[in-house]
């Protein structure tokens, strides 16, 4: 199955099907594979998202060849597999950005105004969608904050950092975006909750019947308690890191989520791998033979999202 040139390919079917589609980001050539081969062998449709930062890195320091860099490179091997997979601008806070997204030939950007007021987000918002339309791709935007909240917070406190259901679909009506990103309780990185972990599923459930479009959840990944020791076994020094329960993954792609953003589970993989490895075999010096031991880490980490978010067997 070829690259899939509009996102909203893969995300519609999620959405009237019910299931979560896993968004995996990348920076170089090592987590593609990696997730592409467990993309594969679950036989499940995927999106790669690359941040700002990634087309950065890819780039040598130039966001703008980084871009195409990274499109050509998942293009070619989106080309030799028979699964569809996407290509995504990860928050993107400007043109520039979209832009070079755009124009590498991505499958669909993100334009993250969610710092500014509604209707400046709303303008910038619309403005990406236009300009991206033309180009036969689709937009994702975001409202409310990224950021954990606590039980004993008050309604009012609540309500001023995640996303207002009403507001969301006078957003999506106004602005034509594609795939939206409520704001529910999570938050990026390996430190999502310091209690237990709860999202605002009643908020969630609102937004997707005010909207009926794809959601998307970021800040989702899990954080497996045995990954994270397995890295501090090995010299990692990561304490007190919590993420989504697969459980909790499952509930949020039953009240709509369909787009499920990964990175931080990746990196934990990858590094507990490759910390094994460098451990193991010190007198190595292919740097390659330590990356496989990573990479084998990061595929098995796709595959048992890809099986809790329900997409196995949908490519
Ligand atoms: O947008 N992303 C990926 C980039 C966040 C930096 O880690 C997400 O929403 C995924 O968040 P996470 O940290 O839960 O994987
Ligand atoms: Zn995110």
């Amino acid at each position: 199955m070829p690259y899939v040139k509009n996102t909203m390919e893969i995300l519609s079917k999620a959405s009237d099907e019910g299931y979560g589609v896993g968004a995996f980001n990348i920076n170089d050539m090592e987590f593609l594979y990696a997730i592409v081969n467990g993309a594969v062998e679950e036989r499940a449709p995927i999106i790669i998202e690359t941040s700002e930062g990634a087309m950065k890195y890819a780039g040598n320091g130039d966001f703008f060849v980084g871009a195409k860099v990274l499109a050509d490179m998942v293009m070619s091997i989106a080309e030799r597999v028979d699964i569809p997979i996407a290509l995504h601008l990860d928050h993107g806070h400007d043109i520039e950005h979209v832009m070079a997204a755009i124009k590498a030939g991505y499958s669909s950007v993100m334009i993250d105004a969610s710092a500014k007021e509604f209707e400046e987000n709303l303008k910038l918002t619309s403005e990406v969608v236009r300009i991206a339309h033309a180009a036969g791709i689709s937009v994702e935007a975001e409202l409310g904050r990224l950021v954990g909240v606590e039980d004993n917070v008050s309604v009012s406190e609540r309500d001023a950092v995640l996303v207002n259901p009403d507001e969301a679909k006078e957003f999506v009506e106004r602005s034509g975006v594609d795939f939206l990103a409520p704001a529910i309780g999570t938050s990026h990185g390996a430190f999502k909750f310091k209690g237990e972990a709860k999202l605002d599923f009643d908020r969630l459930a609102r937004v997707k019947e005010l909207t009926s479009i794809p959601l998307v959840l970021h800040g989702a990944s899990s954080v497996v308690q045995e990954t994270v020791e397995e890295a501090n076994k090995y010299g990692a020094a990561i304490k007190g890191a919590k993420g989504v329960p697969f459980d909790v993954l499952k509930e949020a792609v039953k009240y709509g989520i369909n787009k499920v953003n990964t990175d931080t589970d990746l990196r934990i993989a990858f590094l507990a791998g490759l910390r094994k490895a460098l451990h193991d075999d010190p007198a190595q010096i292919d740097p390659r033979k330590y990356f496989k031991v990573g990479m084998q880490k990061v595929t098995e980490a796709v595959k048992e999202r890809i099986r809790v978010l329900g997409s196995s067997h949908k490519a």
